[in-house]
């Protein structure tokens, strides 16, 4: 399904808003005859530029207000994802503010067009005109820091990957550092991800893709990098480790569970396999998906190491991958297992 959020354009501010409106306005011309009295020619003008400029605000308003999905109506992914990334009762209050002017605007539209029908002179046709941008501006301008709002949240919320529900979707996972996007870069077509020798460089899920030829025909599988997640209770992640974990308890139909053997990603083994027991009792169990394990930076890792890792978890030697991420070392088996996993024409969900 195509990101709900991905309609949600640029939301303009107050400024833009105002200049807009009041040039439209000015550059309208109202009809009327050549002859009329320059009374009527009066009203018509002022008449003309009052309505051009409140219903191009409202009509822009309104605009802003449906471009933004309701949140209580999306699939569950989108929803908990959206609610992560923004606080979703701001945002409907920031909705509800703007959807509250409406009125007002209509209202001051009928009062001074009625205002400008009793004119006696063509000068104060100008001077209600006047009057009007006056107060139009100044309820526009008491919206702008929620129109910036709006604009902000929106450069988050359309970051949000579309996922395709009729296609696998692979979610790799583990501790911070370990390689996890180094593994998804290797492996799909995400090859712009940043990779950096920091923990929690990944901070929002990343979707590529791997094309797995089949023998009739072939499937596209989705690749999810996810940021990384620490050992410690689910009360205390922030919203970056929560993402990750909506990832592998909603749209998982695989996982990749990354270990780095090694004490290079900052995260000591025991604590890494507890984040793996996690994942196994909490999102694999009454789900009927599969957990593969991968033992990341084989370059560095020692024997020793591996040999630790590989008994605390009680693997035999085909139970999990050795790769090198950084140079693609041994990625070969991670494909050659996906093209396994998904042999068989797949069901849609
Ligand atoms: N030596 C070695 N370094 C690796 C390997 N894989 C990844 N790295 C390095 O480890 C660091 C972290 O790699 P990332 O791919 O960003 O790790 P990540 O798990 O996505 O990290 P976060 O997004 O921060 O959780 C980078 O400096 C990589 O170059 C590997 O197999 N060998
Ligand atoms: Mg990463």
């Amino acid at each position: 399904m195509k990101n709900p959020f991905s309609d949600f354009y640029h939301v303009p501010n107050a400024q833009e808003l105002l200049d807009i409106a009041f040039n439209r306005a000015m550059k309208s011309s109202a009809k009327v005859s050549s002859n009329a009295p320059i009374i009527i020619k009066a009203k018509k003008k002022e008449a003309k530029r009052i309505k051009v400029a409140i219903d191009e605000l409202v009509e822009r308003i309104l605009k802003i207000i449906k471009m933004v999905p309701i949140i209580n109506e999306l699939p569950k992914f989108y929803k908990e994802l959206a609610s992560l990334l923004v606080d979703i009762d701001k945002l409907k209050l920031t909705l509800g503010k703007l959807n509250g002017i409406l009125p007002i605007l209509s209202k001051i539209e009928r009062e001074y067009l009625s205002k400008l029908s009793r004119i006696k002179e063509p000068k104060e046709g100008d001077k209600i005109r006047r009057a009007v941008f006056g107060r139009v501006s100044s309820i526009i301008k008491k919206q702008n820091e929620n129109l910036v709002y709006l604009n902000n949240i929106r450069g988050k919320l359309k970051e949000i990957p579309s996922i395709d529900y009729t296609l696998p979707c692979i979610v790799c996972s583990g501790a911070p550092n370990v390689g996890k996007s180094s593994i998804v870069k290797q492996i799909s077509s995400a090859k712009s991800i940043l990779i950096q020798e920091y923990p929690f460089t990944t901070k929002k899920l990343i979707l590529g893709h791997l094309e797995i030829q089949r023998r009739f025909d072939s499937v596209k599988l989705q690749i999810m990098d996810s940021p990384g997640i620490l050992d410690r209770p689910l009360s205390e992640r922030n919203n970056i480790e929560m993402q990750a974990i909506l990832a592998l308890r909603l749209i998982s139909d695989l996982i990749i569970f990354i270990f780095d053997p090694t004490p290079a990603c900052g995260y000591n083994i025991q604590s890494q396999i507890n984040l793996f027991n996690e994942i196994k009792r909490d999102f694999i169990k009454n789900r009927n998906i599969q957990i593969k394990v991968v033992f990341n930076k084989m370059d560095l890792a020692s024997k020793e190491e591996i040999e630790y890792l590989h008994n605390a978890l009680g693997l035999t030697k085909e139970d999990y991958i050795l790769t090198n991420a950084l140079t693609g070392e041994n990625i070969e088996p991670i494909l050659l297992y996906l093209r396994n996993q998904f042999a068989e024409p797949i069901k849609i969900k």
